[in-house]
């Protein structure tokens, strides 16, 4: 038995599937999980030493890498002060000035421990804000697992048949208005439908929980004005896209200014992390200014901030987003080649280091064409890739991340894993 197997039957007996996250349980692609004892550029180091060029990267906030240097030793130098104090720190002012200095429509921002947290308190401040109950978000985008947005939810929702969570409240539920992603007569009508009561519009604004899809062209500004008209909060979750897609996330490359917008991943170095943010007047109304209670014992702790300083500061050096956008064509391109080659019908949308592969010959552009993708099959390019030393997404439901780490030897290597693994299917 492996390292890994041995691993994981204990961890069966402890944890519910052996994981702390479901969509690392591998049960959609099939086969037990690898342990992982060690991280470093873009590769893992398993627990039965084998090393993977990892397209995870921690879903999402290894945009430098494993263990970069410079986080590393950010981290080493705050440890040396203390773990956590529970009073106001010098990271976290820090970390706000890189945060409203890099994305502008964030006015005010607030820390917090978790993407989830950053959008169910994005969400409760909207409610705040309007005295609206509704909301209003959009299939297959997934916002963490607060009650408000498991509904219709992507990412492991999806992933194991339950995107309408058990246990919210059907009362709940009915405040979360689900719409189609990209359909501009959805959402003129949904919000037609619940004139002067819908708080807040909480999307994606690339999904990268439902496979990677992208915004037909106009959409943003389409559900910007809609927004506008009724009085909605517009909310950008950029958790994922954030600082990735551009170094000041979708909202820079799109031009759109949401009215708050949620964060976390990158800008905690892989430390736990969230944050909301946007217009002042918005924000203000969070305790202590304002009647919108929000709290965390460990917001803004000192380890997190100095990870996500660190990593913020090293993507301002080296502004490497034209050099991934290359690594993720190259990648993209090389799957393309392969499936034609193979006559297998393909999807590979890609925008910077951010991919996802649908087996499928429909143009993806919501949860009902990603869904038309063949999963069996991607579950049998999931282990053929596994096999020869290259980690994907556990699921044909999530997104595929590059990491600056990925340049050189790791793409080429990627390449010819990738076009094996589409030979073999
Ligand atoms: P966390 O609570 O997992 O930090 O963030 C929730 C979240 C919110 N918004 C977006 C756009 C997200 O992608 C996420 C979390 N992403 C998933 C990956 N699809 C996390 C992986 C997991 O659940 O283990």
């Amino acid at each position: 038995m492996s390292i890994s197997d041995s691993l994981f039957a204990r961890a069966l007996q402890l944890m519910p599937g052996g994981v702390n996250s479901p969509v690392r349980a591998f049960r959609s692609v099939g086969g037990a999980p690898f342990f992982v004892k060690a991280a470093r550029g873009a590769t893992l180091i398993t627990a039965d030493d084998r090393e993977l060029i990892d397209f995870v990267c921690t879903w999402g906030p290894a945009i430098h890498g494993h263990n970069h240097p410079r986080i590393k030793a950010a981290i080493a130098t705050a440890l040396e002060n203390g773990t956590s104090f529970g009073t106001p720190n010098p990271y976290e002012v820090g970390m706000a000035e890189l945060i409203v200095r890099f994305v502008p429509s964030i006015q005010k921002v607030r820390m917090c421990n978790s993407g989830t947290e950053a959008a169910m308190s994005a969400i409760r401040l909207a409610r705040g804000f309007t005295r609206r109950d509704k909301i209003i978000k959009f299939s297959g985008c997934y916002h963490g697992h607060s009650d408000s947005v498991l509904i219709k939810a992507g990412s492991g929702a999806l992933t194991h048949g339950n995107p309408d969570s058990a246990g919210v409240p059907a009362s709940f539920a009915r405040e979360t208005v689900v719409l189609p992603f990209n359909d501009r007569a959805a959402l003129d009508a949904g919000l037609a439908a619940n004139l002067g009561q819908i708080a807040g519009v909480i999307l994606e604004p690339y999904c990268g929980n439902v496979g990677f899809i992208m915004p037909d062209p106009g959409y943003l500004a389409h559900v910007r004005a809609a927004c506008t008209r009724a009085g909605a909060v517009l909310i950008f979750d950029e958790v994922m896209t954030g600082f990735r897609i551009a170094k000041g996330g979708v909202q820079e490359r799109e031009e759109i200014v949401p009215d708050l917008t949620c964060l976390g991943k990158i800008i905690g170095g892989g430390l736990p992390v969230g944050a909301f943010g946007g217009r002042a007047d918005i924000m203000d109304q969070l305790a202590p200014l304002g009647p919108v209670y929000q709290a965390g014992t460990l917001s803004g702790n000192p380890l997190a901030m100095a990870a996500g300083i660190a990593g913020l500061n090293l993507l301002e050096e080296l502004n490497p987003y034209a050099r991934l956008d290359e690594l993720g064509r190259q990648l993209r391109d090389a799957v393309l080649a392969a499936c034609r080659a193979k006559g297998i019908p393909v999807q590979v949308p890609q925008c910077g280091s951010m991919f996802s592969i649908f087996f499928t010959g429909t143009p993806v552009r919501d949860y009902e064409t990603a869904l038309k993708g063949d999963a069996k099959l991607f579950a049998r390019f999931f282990h053929a890739c596994l096999e020869r030393g290259v980690y994907l997404a556990p699921s044909a439901y999530e997104a595929g991340f590059l990491s600056t780490a990925h340049d050189g030897p790791a793409i080429a290597r990627a390449c010819e894993v990738l076009t094996a693994a589409v030979r073999q299917l």
